[in-house]
């Protein structure tokens, strides 16, 4: 319930003539001699308030951006205003007035620069160009739990604070936890993959930190995951699930806030689907073709990546087979003595040797940027020890989690989009912080 009767301004084009009340923030006002506009928003838009001088009590009321008003009176029909409707008000109460001047533009937010937006964040929301990232970004999130709840997905609920590593041992934030060191989740990779060997299909949305020490325009220190996992799978599996859900968050986003696209200027194309896999042995071809400094087994930076997207020609596209050093411990490696290994990497290699070195990892990339990874899984005890300390770590340290797969572990496989990425391509942001709404990083811890 609201605290009195209110419409919305959207709804109020459905109601003409009818005698209502409209309350929202001033975005600006108008005052000419014998006319004065005042142009009222609320989270469903604009409407512009029409005030003449036989009313002086709200003619001389004065006003400054941001205030919070309630107006009473009727929509009329209009062929000038915007949204084909105004307002002609009986009444106007102040409900409260915001301080002045603002510091922070939030008309034209361009012309604040990012880090005083992100200080007063709050009202950067009510920027237009802002508040579109967030809706966007919104229905992103919606479509992503609605696409893989409705294909038999269960949601879960990962623990934040973790006693070990998962994703490796670097970039860890370490915590005073009572008498012990605890550290921050830098994935929810162990629980999901724990949760699959029960549930067998598995997603999450979680918050994830990572004490990566570079500030660069594509990185946060906290960011959100959106992962699933699942059992009786390998990675072309997964890959398949990947392109379909990001198919439908885009084509939900797409038809959900298509006004909000339009206001920041993005005509969305959905991508084809199977999205083109290019292998990582290729990539180095394609990269060394282009006379790129780099060697079979470095990762790609962030330019050979946009370079790679130009090479391939595609807005989305997966980069598979990746060394086994360049991808994390869980990884599952090719076997060559496996026969279906065996003939996949024959066809594709033209020999079976390269298969000791690669492993069943790939990333995705939607314009020029990585948005999301993931692997097959080793359910194998023994080879998981086995992977644990060829990457210099200690097996005794993930006795928990190698347990899970001595109980009837099946072949299962996932991987993870991060949140604030793919929001950048959609909302063509160059800076992530921009698709962040309190973004952390090597210098920001507040608002
Ligand atoms: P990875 O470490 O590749 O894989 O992360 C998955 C996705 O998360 C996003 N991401 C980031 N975004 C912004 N800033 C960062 N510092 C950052 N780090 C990661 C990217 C990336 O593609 N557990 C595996 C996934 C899996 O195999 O299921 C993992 O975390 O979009």
């Amino acid at each position: 319930m609201e605290m009195f009767e209110r419409t919305y301004i959207e709804e109020a084009r459905h109601r003409v003539g009818e005698r209502i009340t409209l309350a929202g923030w001033v975005s600006r006002t108008r005052d000419l001699k014998k006319i004065r506009f005042i142009v009222l928003r609320d989270r469903t838009g604009e409407i512009q308030v029409v005030v003449k001088p036989d009313t002086p009590e709200m003619f001389n009321l004065s006003l400054g951006r941001e205030d919070v008003l309630s107006v009473t009176g009727k929509a009329v029909e209009s062929d000038v205003a915007k949204a084909g409707v105004e307002f002609l008000p009986d009444g106007i109460e102040v409900i409260n007035r915001s301080q002045q001047p603002l510091p922070v533009d939030i008309l034209e937010n361009k012309k604040s620069d990012l880090d005083t937006r992100l200080n007063w964040r709050f009202l950067d929301f009510r920027s237009p160009t802002t508040n579109a990232i967030f809706r966007v970004q919104n229905a992103l999130v919606t479509a992503f739990r609605d696409y893989l709840s409705g294909n038999g997905y269960m949601e879960f609920q990962p623990p934040c604070i973790i006693g070990s590593a998962s994703e490796g041992g670097a970039d860890l934030f370490a915590i005073p936890y009572f008498e012990k060191m605890a550290y921050l989740a830098q994935s929810p990779q162990l629980y999901k993959q724990m949760c699959a060997m029960s549930f067998e299909k598995v997603f999450t949305i979680t918050p994830i930190w990572r004490a990566e020490k570079f500030n660069t325009p594509t990185h946060l220190n906290e960011i959100r995951q959106m992962d699933i996992e699942q059992t009786f799978a390998d990675d072309e599996t997964v890959m398949d699930v990947l392109e379909k859900t990001l198919v439908h968050m885009l084509e939900e986003a797409k038809e959900k806030t298509a006004d909000q696209l339009e206001l920041l200027g993005r005509e969305l194309t959905i991508p084809k689907t199977p999205f083109r896999r290019v292998t990582y042995t290729n990539a180095i071809e394609m990269l060394q073709g282009a006379g790129e400094p780099i060697l079979w087994g470095d990762d790609f930076t962030k330019t050979q990546e946009a370079l790679l997207t130009e090479l391939v020609g595609d807005e989305a596209f997966f980069l598979k087979d990746w060394p086994g050093e360049q991808k994390t411990f869980y990884a599952m490696p090719y076997d060559k003595e496996d026969e279906r290994d065996a003939r996949y990497l024959e066809e594709t290699y033209g020999s079976t040797e390269i298969g000791d070195r690669l492993v069943r990892a790939f990333d995705c990339l939607y314009g020029g940027i990585e948005i999301s990874s993931g692997t097959m899984r080793i359910h194998l005890p023994e080879l998981l020890k086995e992977r644990i300390r060829y990457k210099g770590l200690n097996p005794d340290n993930f006795e928990y989690y190698v347990g899970a797969f001595r109980y009837g572990a099946p072949p299962h496989a996932g991987w993870s989009i991060g949140l604030e990425r793919i929001t950048m391509t959609v909302t063509g942001q160059s800076n992530i912080r921009e698709c962040c709404m309190f973004p952390r990083d090597r210098d920001r811890l507040v608002p």
